[in-house]
């Protein structure tokens, strides 16, 4: 299941740090009266009942001030490429410029928020205030407080908070990996090489999501090494879908009879996690390239060996290949910021953006990157759409989408 991220933002001293302590039920950050306790964001990690597991992200006070203080804002401020969703901590009725800033930012990146007035034992919300913040917002607004005395109000209290966490966090469901794709008593024929590549003694995440949703239907997943597949079509048992990994489309390709869908586990996964309309288009580019272009490629797995193989490698050179064109590479990891370098010639900072499976982040972290990308209007395509274009196989693994 995927983990949701909930940033905590508010200026100094409102209790960010005291609420992700109160939510987890412990003490992990540290509280005190001093503004600017928090200096770099932390993140724990919850589950929370309705919602799944959740990474709270405490973060410094966005009001701070000075050239460490503006540091440290925009470490909080990189967060929100992260989130699911926000918590937008105010007290004392103070909902000012920074404030509103911050919801513009969210709202621009359609992350949901609560603005939640914190430390309302002290000085309750103004109801004006709350009524303003809802209809102008849009957002929830919840009278709260980390510090009331009553045990069982505290528990009622957080309650109504979490409530809302799950409700808010509801909307951002991520499509599963066969959504639309397979119903009751299908087979569906899982082609999963086992070669030098293959995980030792275990299957790769889109294989295993396949197998799941596939059980989730309650139809049958047929999963087989390529050496397999002839013998077993030729038993002429129904198939309703075969799904191979795409280093071996080609061969599966050929064996497939055209009546029968084909398409790959890293289209699935780029269905299921990003703008699946817009890859297309971006793959569609890739054969605009020009001498002298520059394509970034973005690899969010950071620590996964064989991610970075096909990130620095393999896709470069089949690229290259498939194009005829001499490009230069870029590379950013992880969720890094993306810089725009000019480049001379009036060629833009990038001609296109390959963005990696992104099997270890969220379909929110990878939407934002590609909207910053699209900003810019800098085509971006991944890469399971990037190999099956290069391999000649992009038609029939992509064709069987009815949304294009
Ligand atoms: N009375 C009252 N005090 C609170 C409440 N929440 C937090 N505090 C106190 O407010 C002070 C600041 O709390 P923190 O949780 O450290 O605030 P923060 O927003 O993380 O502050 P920075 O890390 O400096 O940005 C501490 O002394 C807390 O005990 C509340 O709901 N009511
Ligand atoms: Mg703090």
């Amino acid at each position: 299941m995927e983990v949701k991220n909930i940033g905590i933002f508010g200026r100094r001293n409102v209790g960010k740090s005291s609420l992700v302590n109160l939510l987890l039920g412990q003490d992990y950050a540290i509280v005190s009266p001093e503004a600017g306790t928090t200096t770099d964001p932390v993140k724990k990690r919850m589950e929370i009942p309705g919602a799944g597991p959740c990474n709270l992200i405490d973060t410094a006070g966005i009001d701070d001030t000075g050239e460490t203080g503006s540091k440290r804002v925009k470490k909080s401020k990189m967060i929100m490429e992260q989130i699911d969703l926000a918590l937008l901590l105010f007290a004392g009725n103070c909902f000012g410029r920074e404030e509103k800033e911050l919801l513009k930012e969210f709202k621009k990146k359609d992350i949901p928020v609560i603005s939640v007035h914190n430390q309302s034992d002290i000085i309750g919300l103004d109801p004006g205030l709350a009524e303003e913040l809802r209809k102008k917002s849009g957002t929830d607004v919840l009278e709260f407080s980390c510090c009331l005395i009553d045990e069982n109000v505290q528990r009622k209290k957080t309650g109504e908070l979490l409530e809302l966490i799950v409700k808010n966090l509801s909307g951002s469901k991520e499509r599963t990996i066969l959504e639309g794709l397979v119903e009751e008593k299908d087979n569906i024929v899982l082609v999963c090489p086992v070669d030098s590549e293959a995980p030792h003694g275990r299957l790769i995440l889109p294989q295993v999501m396949a197998i799941r949703d596939i059980l989730d239907h309650n139809a049958t997943a047929t999963v087989l090494q390529p050496s397999e597949l002839e013998d077993y079509l030729k038993k002429g048992v129904p198939v309703k879908l075969v799904v191979t990994d795409s280093q071996v489309f080609k061969e599966v390709g050929e064996i497939v009879p055209a009546d029968i869908p084909l398409t790959s586990f890293s289209i699935l996964l780029s269905r299921a996690k990003g703008p699946f309309r817009e890859y297309i288009r971006g793959a569609e580019k890739m054969e605009k390239l020009e001498d002298g272009d520059t394509v970034l490629i973005l690899e969010s797995c950071t620590h996964h060996a064989t991610c970075q193989d096909i990130g620095r490698i393999k896709i470069p050179r089949l690229i290259e290949k498939h194009t005829g064109k001499k490009l230069h590479f870029e590379f950013i990891s992880g969720l890094d910021e993306i810089p725009f370098p000019v480049r001379p010639e009036g060629k833009k900072s990038y001609a296109l953006a390959v963005q990696c499976g992104g099997c270890m982040v969220t379909r929110k972290q990878l939407e934002n990157r590609i909207r910053i990308l699209r900003e810019k209007g800098i085509p971006v395509t991944n890469y399971g759409m990037a190999i099956a274009l290069a391999t000649g196989i992009f038609r029939r693994a992509v064709g069987i989408f009815n949304e294009i």
